[in-house]
């Protein structure tokens, strides 16, 4: 994609920081596509006939980046796919893509082989605060890895392995950080005003 033809925002932070919360409510207000690289792992777990299924769900419940070329390929085809189903984006068609990149290979490459993303949102959240959240969560998500083993083993991914991502596009002045401790609706608040400012 050329980014004269599309607009990526990267959206990052903490597991149960409110990526999803917040792309949400951003979709409906700015016209995005949101795509989650997780809910897209998860589908692709769950799909009939993929060879990645085990594979994707060992990643998960470990709180493990599932090798890039896999999640890089479902990001691709679902941007390749939204664009097809609306030909007649009214303007160029924007998407969020939540929970990714979360490993300095998949920016890197990301970046250079799909499309260079305009800014990164970074939703900052004590971790505190995000066990809290995802406890809470896995009471009903059913999700394999909303569970203290999982959860714990999330974190120490997101200090190694994901929060160096976020320092480097720091330095390319990219990232707009939002703190995201307060209720939905006051994280929401911050992130419409960043977005009518940047978006216009
Ligand atoms: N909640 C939300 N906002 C709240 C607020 N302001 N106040 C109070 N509660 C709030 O929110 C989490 C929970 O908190 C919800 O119950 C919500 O109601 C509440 P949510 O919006 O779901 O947060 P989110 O940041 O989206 O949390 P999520 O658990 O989805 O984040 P993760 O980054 O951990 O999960 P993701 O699905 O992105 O990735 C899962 C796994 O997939 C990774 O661990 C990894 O193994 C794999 N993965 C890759 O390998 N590569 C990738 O590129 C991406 C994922
Ligand atoms: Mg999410």
């Amino acid at each position: 994609f050329d980014p004269k033809d599309v607009t990526v925002v990267f959206v990052l932070g903490g597991p149960g920081a409110g990526k999803g919360t917040q792309c949400a409510r951003l979709k409906e207000d700015y016209g995005f596509v949101h795509l989650s690289a997780g809910d897209l792992l998860r589908e692709e777990q769950h799909r009939v006939g993929s060879k990645y299924g085990t594979l994707i769900q060992h990643y998960i419940k470990e709180g493990l980046i599932v090798p890039m070329e896999v999640t890089i390929a479902l990001l691709e085809n679902a941007m390749k796919e939204a664009i097809a189903k609306d030909a007649n984006f009214a303007k160029k068609p924007r998407f969020l893509i939540d929970g990714f990149p979360r490993k300095m290979d998949q920016a890197v490459k990301f970046e250079e082989y799909v499309v260079p993303s305009q800014f990164v949102l970074y939703f900052e959240c004590p971790e505190k605060i995000l066990l809290d959240r995802l406890m809470k969560r896995g009471e009903t998500s059913g999700r394999i890895d909303d569970n203290v083993e999982s959860i714990k083993k999330r974190f120490k991914t997101f200090a190694d392995t994901s929060f160096p991502v976020i320092e480097a596009f720091e330095k390319q002045n990219k990232v707009k950080t939002i703190n995201c401790q307060g209720t939905p609706d006051e994280v929401y608040a911050k992130c419409k005003s960043l977005f009518n400012d940047l978006l216009g």
